[in-house]
């Protein structure tokens, strides 16, 4: 008997055990069932998320019309507003270059480029329009480049695509599919000595309708620079790696020479103009903290994206970021632009101006003093 309860009891407990897993699995099943719904109710909902985002995302629009080459422009000019046309197949021209050029005072440097400058060409297209990037690699270069634009939904931003060998040329046509201010650059490799040479530029894609009107539009474009004596060619500066690694620059500066926008380059502004600043920042290290000093940032696309915030003071821009920022000019002078982390500005490069003129306006600003005796 005793042995035989135990195996009763066995059986029971087996039995029990079976009733056990078997509810087991019907709550399993019944959890499953239920994870299943949410997930085909999420996806769903994911869906109609991403067919919100499609009304206004250029994936199904269609870019009509032969296709056209774009204007392009060297900094600090960008090109004409887009406005209110429909989508468009496009052609941007780009060519790399090894050119030496004046990085700063009378201090010549071998700057990589697109297009000859630093930053390169500034490119203008809307949502939906349709892109095909011509990119030229000079006969003179020693080394191979490519295109990597953060605009670009596609592997590498189209780097792969577009790795051209010095005196080639290599073609590829992507559709912007999300509108924003966005960063290309090279991205052969060592990138950062490709970027740190100056191969960045920025490429605006207008939202559906386009930006609101401003009087003034400027394009900027921050950089780190890296420098020591050339190895092949004396008296000029070249990429120093080390540097780069250790982040410790010689330059940071705007649009890719001390002194870019001062002087007889400084950009300009009338009492009761707004402006629109496009900001990049090609690094390929450093994230700026940009700054006008003496004005407030009445919006700001933050990142170059689609929320735009106001009243700010000083906006960071990453490196293979962008920013947006708009002003009133209200009052007449030298608005100074800088990295606020001002060792940059004052004692590397990273400074600007913006000359406002106009009627003075003690209403905002009285500089009458009196004198204190
Ligand atoms: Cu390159």
């Amino acid at each position: 008997m005793v042995l035989v309860k135990p195996a009763y009891h066995s059986h029971n407990t087996k039995n029990e055990v079976y009733l056990l897993n078997h509810q087991i699995m019907k709550i399993k099943n019944a959890l499953l069932s239920a994870t299943t719904a949410l997930l085909v109710l999420c996806m769903v909902g994911c869906k109609n998320n991403n067919n919100q985002q499609a009304s206004s995302n250029g994936t199904d629009m269609v870019a009509e019309g032969n296709p056209e080459v774009a204007e392009i422009t060297g900094a600090p000019k960008v090109p004409a507003p887009v406005g209110k046309r429909s989508p468009k197949k496009l052609i941007v021209n780009l060519v790399t270059s090894e050119k030496e050029g004046i990085i700063a005072d009378s201090i010549p440097y071998t700057f990589w480029t697109f297009n000859n400058t630093v930053p390169g060409s500034f490119i203008r297209v809307r949502v939906g329009d349709e892109i095909t990037i011509n990119l030229k690699n000079d006969a003179n270069s020693v080394l191979p480049h490519n295109i990597d634009l953060h605009a670009v939904t596609g592997p590498g931003g189209g780097a792969v695509a577009s790795s051209t060998v010095p005196g080639k040329e290599t073609s590829f046509t992507f559709k912007a599919i999300n509108s924003g201010l966005f960063v290309y650059h090279c991205a052969a490799p060592p990138v950062p000595m490709h970027i740190g040479n100056g191969m960045y530029g920025l490429i605006l894609v207008e939202p559906e309708g386009g930006l609101p009107k401003v009087d003034r539009e400027y394009y900027i474009m921050q950089g780190d620079f890296y420098t020591k004596a050339s190895t092949i060619k004396k008296g000029v500066m070249e990429f120093d790696n080390d540097k780069a690694v250790a982040e410790n620059p010689d330059y940071v500066l705007f649009n890719g020479k001390k002194g870019a926008l001062l002087g007889a380059n400084m950009i300009e502004a009338k009492v009761g103009e707004t402006v629109r600043l496009f900001v990049g920042n090609g690094g390929p290290n450093l994230t700026s903290s940009f700054h006008v000093i003496g004005e407030i940032f009445d919006n700001v696309y933050l990142e170059g994206g689609s929320t735009i915030s106001h009243n700010i003071q000083t906006t960071m821009i990453p490196a293979g970021g962008a920013a947006i920022v708009e002003f009133k000019c209200d009052v007449p002078g030298d608005y100074v632009l800088v990295d606020h982390s001002l060792s940059r500005a004052f004692n590397k490069g990273a400074i600007g101006k913006l000359r406002v003129s106009g009627e003075a306006n003690p209403k905002v600003f009285n500089a009458k003093t009196v004198a204190k005796e």
